[in-house]
């Protein structure tokens, strides 16, 4: 459903734009329409009560469609992060909120148009040798959990020494041997399914829109679908399966599931940042080694990438603005941004309480990109004006199609056609570049420097659109976005 230039402010935001911006407004576009938005956003270990309040206050008003969260289910007790990754339970209960907290969020996100996608873990259960006792205080063992599985429920494949995954080019290693010791399920089996449908079927029945299918590689793809298979139509399933040079386990095998995580858009896009040679086709629609753009979910990085492959996270700053650019002005597959927090040890897990619970914290009034970040502090990307801005422009440019990239010294940029247009410099000194486009002629706001509209000023600089060219001057290391709605 197209919807007007900022949901609420209807017809009037360019209007107001032009008032506030140049004396020398007037014309056309009086409206513009907009796609409904279809971007995601990850906040990476945010409580429940603070991904509420975020959806109302950032996410909502931005533009973001969707949520991504981390695993709500019981885990392990322990400070790092990913003891999020070693459930113990399916009790909605977690170091980042109470069950109750959680349907509380889904509705809030609701209330802001904003879906919310749960981060499933269901290949394995725990990756602990001793027993103990889970977040909510369910015992368990390496391959016992009481009330829910047992023994007989796990692989151990015997492939290997230790029955760990040790070659990535054996697929029955990768299914059926352990991640990392993590106890893995035997997905196969119909009980096993059935226990892991009722944990899929119960966060639906406090009102998500889907889920993230953490470690999928992991599992048969027939034992994913045969899990998800009936869930209710429209049942959001993203999964998550790292493309591996030479590995028998393809992304295009979880294609008839739903979603897939193309890890190869991200690995291509980083490379140009630094080299300056936008040539790869990749970026210029022939797009070798990706899923259909209708099943691909991408991404600049997550929170594996970033401790990990990712050659630009937060901590690049304006080239990790550049690559959101290049991805949110881009018309391939489904964007999502990511939000997470500062950190300097691998393991760190984010801030929390004496209690061990994760800290509530807020982005409503932060801004970036930032160079100061103190450890653990959260990096609020979803508040970034080029990121709100690129929202915006991404709406605006709707399913145009993308025009062929133009490659300038350390400048590249493209069009949507008639719609919008973005350019980026990756080099160390100022650059001019044209861009051809069939936007009218006039002058635009760069709306990396945040949207416009309602009550927002032109904050950056203004570009000139004049015989079908938009000639952008970019200071070095920046990028800039024009579009329809955003003539002055
Ligand atoms: C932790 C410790 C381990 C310990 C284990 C059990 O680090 O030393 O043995 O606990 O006690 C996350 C963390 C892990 C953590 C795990 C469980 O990253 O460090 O282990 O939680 O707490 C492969 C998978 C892919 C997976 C990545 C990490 O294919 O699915 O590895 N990503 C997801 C999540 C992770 C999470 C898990 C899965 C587990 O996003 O955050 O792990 O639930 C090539 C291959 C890839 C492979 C990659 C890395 O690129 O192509 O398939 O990814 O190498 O091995
Ligand atoms: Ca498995």
């Amino acid at each position: 459903m197209p919807r007007r230039l900022r949901h609420a402010a209807s017809v009037l935001p360019v209007t107001i734009a032009c008032a506030l911006v140049l004396a020398a407004c007037g014309g056309p576009p009086a409206e513009v329409e907009e796609a409904a938005p279809d971007v995601g956003i990850q906040l990476f270990q945010l409580p429940w009560t603070s991904i509420a309040d975020e959806c109302e206050h950032t996410l909502g008003p931005a533009g973001f469609a969707w949520v991504l969260t981390s695993p709500p289910q019981e885990h392990i007790v322990r400070d790092e992060w990913w003891a999020a990754y070693q459930p113990v339970s399916y009790l909605v209960e977690s170091r980042l909120g109470t069950r109750e907290e959680f349907a509380d969020m889904v509705a809030a996100c609701d209330r802001a148009g904003v879906a919310v996608i749960a981060d499933a873990v269901i290949n394995h259960m725990t990756g602990q040798d001793e027993p103990g006792q889970g977040w909510a205080g369910s015992a368990y063992e390496h391959y016992a959990y009481p009330g829910i599985y047992d023994d007989a429920d796990f692989h151990h494949c015997g492939l290997t020494g230790a029955d760990d995954i040790e070659d990535y080019r054996s697929r029955e290693q990768v299914q059926t041997c352990e991640l990392v010791n993590l106890a893995d399920l035997d997905t196969a089996d119909a009980e096993v399914r059935a226990t892991i449908r009722t944990y899929l079927d119960d966060l639906l029945s406090l009102g998500v829109a889907g889920f993230r299918i953490d470690a999928a590689k992991h599992m048969a793809a027939a034992d994913v679908a045969a899990i998800v298979g009936d869930l209710p139509a429209g049942t959001r399933i993203l999964s998550e399966v790292i493309r591996g040079a030479g590995e028998p386990v393809t992304p295009e095998e979880y294609v008839e599931v739903g979603e897939v995580f193309e890890f190869t858009y991200a690995r291509d896009l980083a490379p140009p940042l630094s080299n300056g040679v936008f040539s790869d086709p990749v970026l210029d629609g022939d797009r070798p080694l990706h899923v259909p753009a209708a099943s691909a979910v991408v991404f600049v990085d997550n929170h594996d990438t970033e401790r990990g492959e990712a050659k630009v996270t937060y901590r690049d700053g304006d080239a990790y603005v550049i690559a959101n650019t290049l991805m949110l002005a881009d018309d391939y597959g489904t964007p999502v941004v990511y939000s997470g927090y500062a950190f300097t040890d691998r393991d760190a897990g984010a801030a929390a309480d004496e209690t061990g619970r994760v800290r509530d914290a807020s982005c409503a009034e932060a801004t970036g990109p930032r160079e100061d970040y103190a450890d653990r502090e959260r990096t609020c990307v979803q508040s970034w004006p080029a990121i709100r801005g690129l929202l915006q422009l991404r709406a605006v440019a709707a399913d145009a199609p993308r025009m062929p990239g133009i490659d300038d010294g350390d400048a590249y940029g493209f069009e949507r056609e008639g719609r919008a247009v973005v350019a980026v410099n990756v080099g160390a000194q100022p650059q001019t570049i044209e861009i051809p486009t069939t936007l009218p002629s006039g002058e635009y706001c760069d709306v990396v420097a945040g949207p416009v509209g309602e009550g927002s000023t032109c904050e950056g600089a203004t570009v000139t659109v004049s015989d079908g060219r938009a000639v952008f001057t970019l200071a070095a290391g920046t990028a800039a976005g024009i579009h329809l709605g955003s003539r002055s």
